[in-house]
């Protein structure tokens, strides 16, 4: 149906008719995502099906990639791509007098992620698919994926968003369901002699899964992605049925809109072991199909554990090696530990997962039992190692302080432990787990996050894309580090002015989203300084809106002072329990409403807050922009990956030696990057010996004192609003250093504006950014994980 434009004209007209019985033009855009999404399902389903047939007659290794968020956004257009007919279908379309983008922006987006950890799942999915990995993803059918912000007289509102409604990609499998225990207890019994244990009186409940295609890049690649779905089991044996109904439902109901901050929810346990188990006990099913010898499961089968959420996944194959297949508690460790790799995703000790004893040894009572065997053994080994060493035994040991610590339990029980930026992986191995490390030196890895260029630079951007095929070929859409050949262009003038104006039509683009998504003209020749990223005190969005203010006052103070023109985007969501992050950003719409009203100082700067930042808005925005605010307090960003979205684009950034900003920065030397602030040595030095004065700079520096007092002085309507804003830097020591940051970044944002004013060495900083972009493809990030971790090959 998409071997032509007139075949599948004709198709999609037949289809639209029979389905609507109503006439093209009556047609929403909607009505027509769904069928034109119904007839690329079908087309996908094909190689789908090859695709499996291929794997299970190959017997290669299988990833399964478990994680308990994924952010995927659209899936037409990026199927349509990799599926190679786009030209098909968009000029079938426009014979219609429809542009397929319409379409696209008729889709829901996939948002059963909070930020950086799911959205990483969803690249690698994509690059898992494009090099022919045999790799698939695990995770969870939330009924509603992260909240719909609003904001409403400059505060975020959050409503429940219903992708859902049209999502036409499933594929519903109930026969291949499974039930998942929680409650009851453990019984004792003696089989052949043995003592063996079961899980009895529990309260099942059904896992079904949904599979997702996730399509290759033009490669006849499909794998999966596997969500599992809750339902109430037809049979519960209870007496309260509507009651079982309401809870069952609810495990797979929301998604937890929390990042980095652990709130310990039974509920979100639940969620934790119920996608873990139905993915152990669907994975060991289609193992048990092929092979005989369970022996062969470190070679035939990967789990890779997504931070510590699925965690469980170590006691629960435990329980199925000895519990259900009868192996010996060595045999079954022994497997177990050669299968599960795992990732962390922060040092921040409050997003370090802990489950008090109370609440998981009732609901998962042989699990629990699991996981204490694990740790008296453990324990048992480090006393070999470290004997009499008490203190250190305990801050190692996987229970302790009535509680099972999640990190301790991934790493004891698996075989490797990455980090996800060079500096993280370093800090991990000397400072949070140096003790781990010690002991276990040759699991420690490092494996520097990615982005799929072909979502963030070829989709995102077509008409960039365009032009640098023109320039270098397309061999880049495959192997992107020969973006790197755009360095031969960075004294062609003729090529930078196309970049330029490229540029200038990306930022138009965002600049009519902006007027109609928040109601604010701006000027697209100003520059366009963006940060967007979930809304956390150690990302410091505070410090970008201190050198708005700056900015502000010198221009109150000094009539001729004019800086040159800038156009501030934020786009951000806070936790809905996140008081801090709430306040800031209703003060980052309260600057926006005083600087955009004022005749004095908006023709030099506006700032917009674009609500619901979500994957689709992040694609109209990354190509846009032009600096990239990367400001994290050195050492607390594990890697960020918006950083590498804005550098692919051609944004320069401006930002701190954190993460992978590091790496950026090595790449791409002095001249094409900004960094300013504190080193991560000096910042992890200040916390562990003290020294830092927050109002040593407060008095010291008028600026700094100016804006503190702004916070609380009347200069915003309501004094009182910002008040925990301005304690949180002086009375409560200004853990993240703003203060202490400031004037490094107000100098080097000078030299950021003195570099924009020089149109065509800029433009060389942009080339560059996009030429040194390549390494941070995950391509080469899952080439990484296939080589060094996983051991596999390509299908
Ligand atoms: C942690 C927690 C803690 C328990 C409560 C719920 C919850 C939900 C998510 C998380 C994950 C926080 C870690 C995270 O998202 N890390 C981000 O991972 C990105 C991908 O590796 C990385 O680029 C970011 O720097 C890092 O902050």
């Amino acid at each position: 149906m998409f071997s032509s434009k007139e075949e599948f004209k004709e198709t999609f007209l037949r289809r639209l008719e029979m389905t609507y019985g109503k006439s093209f033009d009556q047609i929403s855009r909607k009505d027509q995502f769904y069928i034109l999404g119904q007839m690329v399902k079908e087309y996908i389903s094909k190689d789908w099906i090859a695709s499996i047939e291929k794997t299970r007659a190959s017997k290669t290794k299988q990833i399964y990639y478990l994680s308990i968020e994924f952010l995927p956004g659209r899936f037409l257009g990026s199927n349509v791509l990799n599926l190679g007919i786009m030209d098909v279908l968009s000029e079938g379309l426009k014979d219609l007098g429809i542009d397929l983008s319409e379409i696209e922006d008729a889709e829901a987006d996939a948002g059963l992620g909070n930020g950086g950890l799911g959205r990483l799942a969803a690249c690698f999915l994509d690059s898992l698919a494009s090099l022919s990995l045999p790799g698939h993803g695990c995770g969870i059918r939330y009924k509603h994926g992260l909240f719909e912000q609003k904001i409403i007289d400059g505060y975020q509102v959050e409503y429940p968003e219903h992708w859902l409604h049209g999502f036409v990609w499933e594929v519903k499998k109930p026969n291949l369901a499974v039930e998942v225990p929680f409650w009851g207890k453990v019984e004792s019994y003696t089989e052949d002699g043995k003592l063996k244990f079961r899980h009895v009186d529990a309260v099942k409940v059904l896992a079904v899964p949904y599979d997702v295609p996730v399509v290759g890049y033009q490669n006849k690649i499909v794998n999966s992605l596997r969500l599992w779905s809750a339902e109430p089991t037809i049979y519960p044996g209870l007496e309260d049925v509507a009651r079982y109904k309401r809870e069952t439902e609810a495990v797979t109901e929301f998604l937890y809109p929390n990042d980095t901050h652990d709130e310990g929810k039974i509920l979100r346990l639940k969620q934790q072991y119920f996608l873990v188990s139905a993915t152990l006990r669907s994975i060991i099913r289609s193992f048990r199909k092929k092979y005989i010898d369970i022996e062969l499961f470190p070679e035939k089968v990967g789990l890779h554990i997504n931070d510590t959420h699925p965690v469980l996944a170590i006691p629960e194959l435990m329980r199925i090696l000895i519990d259900e297949e009868g192996l010996s508690w060595e045999k079954a460790w022994s497997i177990t530990t050669n299968t599960i790799s795992y990732t962390n995703h922060t040092t921040l000790s409050e997003a370090l997962e802990r489950w008090p004893i109370r609440i998981m040894e009732p609901l998962l009572p042989r699990i629990f039992m699991i996981i204490h065997e694990i740790n008296e053994r453990f324990c048992e080994e480090l006393w070999d190692a470290y004997p009499g060493s008490w203190g250190l035994i305990e801050s190692m040991a996987v229970i302790a302080h009535g509680e099972v610590k999640m990190a301790h339990l991934a790493i004891a029980g698996s075989f490797s432990i990455n980090g996800v930026a060079k500096l993280h992986t370093e800090i991990l191995k000397h400072r949070e787990m140096r003790n781990f490390y010690q002991f276990y030196p040759h699991k420690f890895n490092n494996k520097t996050n990615g982005i799929t260029h072909r979502r963030w630079l070829l989709k995102a951007n077509p008409e960039l894309s365009a032009l640098i095929s023109e320039a270098i070929g397309d061999g880049w859409i495959k192997h992107p580090e020969q973006l790197e050949n755009l360095k031969g262009f960075s004294s062609d003038q003729t090529f930078l002015e196309k970049l330029i104006s490229i540029k200038r039509k990306k930022k138009e683009q965002l600049a009519s989203r902006m007027l109609k998504n928040a109601g604010i003209q701006v000027d697209p020749h100003s520059i366009f300084d963006i940060q967007v990223k979930r809304l956390h005190a150690y990302k410091r969005q505070l410090l970008n809106v201190f050198h708005i203010m700056y900015l502000y006052n010198r221009m109150k103070e000094d009539k001729y002072f004019k800086p040159y023109p800038r156009t501030f985007v934020f786009g951000a969501k806070a936790s809905p329990g996140y008081y801090y992050a709430k306040k800031v950003i209703k003060l980052i719409n309260s600057l926006a409403e005083k600087v955009n009203s004022d005749p004095e100082v908006n023709p030099y700067i506006k700032v917009v807050f674009l609500e619901n930042y979500n994957v689709s808005l992040a694609e109209e925005i990354f190509p846009a922009a032009e600096i990239s605010e990367q400001i994290s307090t050195a050492s607390k960003e594990a890697s960020g990956t918006g950083n590498m979205k804005f550098m692919i684009n051609g944004a320069v950034t401006i930002g701190t030696l954190d993460g992978a900003n590091v790496e950026m920065a090595e790449r791409l030397g002095q001249d094409n990057i900004f960094i300013f602030g504190l080193r991560s040595e000096e910042v992890l030095n200040y916390q562990s010996s003290g020294g830092y004065r927050p109002y040593d700079y407060y008095h010291a520096d008028d600026r700094i004192h100016l804006i503190c007092s702004q916070l609380i002085n009347g200069f915003f309507p309501d004094a009182e609003e910002f008040e925990p804003i301005y304690d949180s830097l002086l009375a409560e020591n200004d853990q993240y250093f703003v203060l202490r940051d400031f004037s490094s970044y107000i100098e080097r944002q000078k030299d950021v504006s003195d570099a924009y004013q020089d149109q065509l060495s800029w433009t060389k900083k942009s080339l560059m950014n996009i030429a040194m972009a390549g390494f941070f493809s995950s391509d080469r990030t899952i080439q990484e994980y296939a080589d060094g971790i996983w051991k596999i090959q390509p299908i």
